[in-house]
């Protein structure tokens, strides 16, 4: 059938006129010819061997920390003079948040952005920037980095993985359309939590909890799944909360940080000026992002208020309500963090 399927093909093209099948192929000397002509690509293209590298994030292109990778990835290319080429899939499209470290482990993406909080329960070290009010702005929070940083880049060097940079996000506050005057006021919320902490928080002030990542946000709150959440204003502009919500407590509360994380078997197929070019765009893209952090959580903030959402300052009970929290929130996770989790607060108080 399949020659029979052939033939008419080539009969139907037969008919046309001016288009004639060659029988044969080009003379032996123009075959050597087009042997060595394919060879000398074949080195030359070994000579300057590109490498093609997907990094999954989950955020959209809205974003700041987006906004950053972009650049990030046209640094690499600049740096590297085109031999490591990043492909940039945002908005959870290859991979859903909880899954990017996985595969960065994997190494089914070579590089990848992850949201360190939402690790918390393979270990503590991944928490520690998603605990409330131990570090709240972002001073505090770059002093938090610092001394987590050396434990971070051993616990995923021990997974086969390297820490590129990290950059936190703005300061968390709630959103919600309750006047919330102090912790009692939350009971019963319907709560959005990205995170086991952020789940951790909801149980505490008496919320219920539903884990939802952010490329799921806009369509839980237009479902009515939830009411409420903590985050950034960069997240509630990213997802229209504006839309259902018009509140935004601002209490300031931590400063989770993202990661961009590689594969170190990836990474040591680099030649070293290759390994140098990434390391550089990195570290730029880390100083980079910090200041867009702060620069843009102004201009989400506004937006915001734009679309009509109040920003609305705490009042002192509700602080004193969530900082009892926070501190029962550490003491568990120095119980659980052990020496490690201990000399990483000494390191942070000492600076
Ligand atoms: N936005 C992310 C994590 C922290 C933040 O500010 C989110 O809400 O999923």
């Amino acid at each position: 059938r399949v020659i029979a399927a052939a033939l008419s093909f080539r009969n139907a093209y037969r008919a046309q006129p001016g288009f004639t099948i060659r029988k044969e192929g080009p003379p032996m000397h123009k075959k050597i010819s087009l042997l060595a002509g394919s060879i000398v690509l074949a080195f030359s293209a070994g000579a300057q061997a590109q490498t093609k590298w997907d990094l999954p994030s989950a955020y959209p292109a809205s974003n700041f920390h987006v906004e950053n990778l972009t650049t990030f990835i046209k640094d690499v290319d600049t740096l590297s003079e085109g031999k490591l080429k990043i492909t940039l899939h945002n908005n959870a499209s290859l991979y859903k948040a909880p899954e990017i470290k996985r595969a960065v482990q994997g190494n089914q993406a070579q590089i990848g952005e992850i949201l360190l909080t939402n690790f918390a329960n393979e270990d503590p070290i991944y928490e520690l920037d998603g605990l409330p009010f131990l570090a709240t702005g972002y001073d505090a929070s770059f002093k938090l980095y610092q001394a987590q940083k050396p434990f971070l880049e051993k616990k995923l060097n021990s997974h086969g993985m390297t820490l590129l940079y990290a950059v936190a996000w703005p300061p968390q506050g709630i959103f919600a359309n309750r006047d919330i005057k102090q912790v009692s006021d939350m009971k019963g919320l319907k709560w959005r939590a990205y995170s086991p902490v952020t789940a951790k928080i909801a149980e505490l002030v008496g919320a219920q909890p539903v884990t939802v990542q952010q490329a799921e946000l806009a369509q839980a709150l237009a479902t009515g799944v939830i009411d409420s959440y903590m985050s950034s204003a960069s997240t509630g502009y990213d997802t229209k909360t504006y839309e259902y919500i018009k509140k935004f407590y601002d209490t300031q509360a931590w400063l989770p940080k993202n990661a961009v994380i590689v594969n170190k078997k990836a990474f040591d197929a680099l030649d070293p000026a290759t390994q140098a070019a990434l390391k550089k765009a990195g570290a730029q893209a880390e100083e980079r992002g910090w200041k867009l952090s702060q620069e843009k959580n102004k201009w989400y903030q506004e937006e915001l208020a734009k679309n009509g959402m109040e920003t609305i300052q705490p009042t002192v009970e509700l602080k004193e309500g969530l900082s009892v929290i926070g501190k029962r929130m550490l003491d568990d996770w120095l119980k659980k963090a052990g020496a490690d989790g201990q000399a990483m607060i000494d390191a942070y108080k000492k600076q």
